[in-house]
């Protein structure tokens, strides 16, 4: 998946991509504080690549930084451009985008002192990220039996390294059951969000999507919340439960990776008739018309190469 003859950027520079390599004692490899982001660019229908809501990701990866109280030593519009270039300079004319910026070498311990903070940009193809049939016939999700993070335990409205060990251990744990994607619920036994997606279930016409108040606030959520609106349809952001889900008429995962994503089944129950999403397939229809430059009215969303 990944072609060696990549380059990275790597503060401020571009390097091989078998060069972008950090000290075993890099201390977020040790302690996890370090934050990240996915974007995705997409080929317009017009033979152009548009990158997505590029100054919303990167508005969110310092807020990350804020939260996780490092000091990125670029601007905002430094690493935009620097996205951007690195897309270019890949010859990428789709692919995904993976700003991280980490606490290196220096201090041992988990006081990280002064060490420096360095930032790394990798480009890379990346499809369907629950595999090509999940856009349309549905996925499989699992409710996992790990809780989602306390909101005094983690920070989880910072996309922060750490915070996905326990995406990892979900997913691994749902796949290894045979399924396509963990559901986790939240430390009151509410639903909160996907390994690394969020979560939306439509029932009677209503769409419903848990509040920020504890995940993620994801990028792909928030544009589908305004695609929903404008289309008139009825949205609210309130907790749910998992016999909720098991009632809705429509479920459906979002996110950078994912897109926008039907699910099909959740905890062997079928999710309405398991087969026709209408209201799902007419966001998802609007979603990626949208990121292929196709609707006019969106297209400050859109950052062109
Ligand atoms: N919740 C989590 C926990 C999450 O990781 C993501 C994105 C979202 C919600 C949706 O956010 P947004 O992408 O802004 O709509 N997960 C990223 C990482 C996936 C990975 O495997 O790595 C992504 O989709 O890029």
């Amino acid at each position: 998946m990944v072609q060696r003859e990549e380059k990275i950027w790597m503060d401020g520079k571009f390097i091989p991509w078998g060069e972008a390599n950090v000290h075993i004692l890099t201390h977020s490899l040790h302690y996890g504080l370090a934050v990240f982001e996915g974007i995705r660019c997409y080929l317009c229908h017009d033979g152009r690549p548009a990158v997505f809501r590029l100054g919303r990701h990167v508005e969110r990866l310092f807020d990350s930084a804020q939260i996780g109280d490092i000091k990125i030593p670029f601007s905002k519009r430094e690493i935009q451009e620097a996205c951007k270039e690195t897309l270019r300079m890949n010859q990428l004319k789709e692919g995904y985008i993976r700003p991280i910026v980490f606490i290196s070498d220096g201090v041992r311990g988990v006081y990280p002192g002064d060490n420096p903070i360095r930032v790394g940009i990798a480009t890379w193809t990346w499809g369907a990220y629950l595999g090509e049939e999940a856009l349309e016939k549905g996925i499989r999700v699992k409710i996992s039996s790990y809780t989602r993070h306390h909101v005094n335990v983690m920070m989880t409205k910072g996309k922060i390294c750490g915070n996905y060990v326990n995406s990892v251990l979900a997913k691994r744990e749902v796949i290894k059951m045979g399924y396509d994607e963990a559901l986790i619920l939240d430390t009151e036994g509410y639903v909160s969000e996907g390994s690394g997606e969020n979560v939306f279930m439509v029932k009677n016409g209503v769409l419903k999507t848990t509040p920020l108040t504890s995940i993620l606030p994801g990028i792909t959520r928030d544009s589908v919340i305004h695609i929903a609106r404008d289309k008139g349809m009825n949205l609210v952001e309130e907790r749910f439960t998992r016999d909720e889900l098991y009632t809705a008429d429509e479920a459906f995962f979002t996110g950078t990776a994912a897109e926008v994503t039907p699910i099909r089944e959740i905890d062997d129950r079928k999710i309405g008739d398991g087969k026709r999403y209408p209201v799902t397939r007419e966001i998802q229809t609007t979603f990626f018309d949208i990121v292929k430059g196709k609707n006019p009215a969106y297209i400050e969303w859109l950052d062109y190469l």
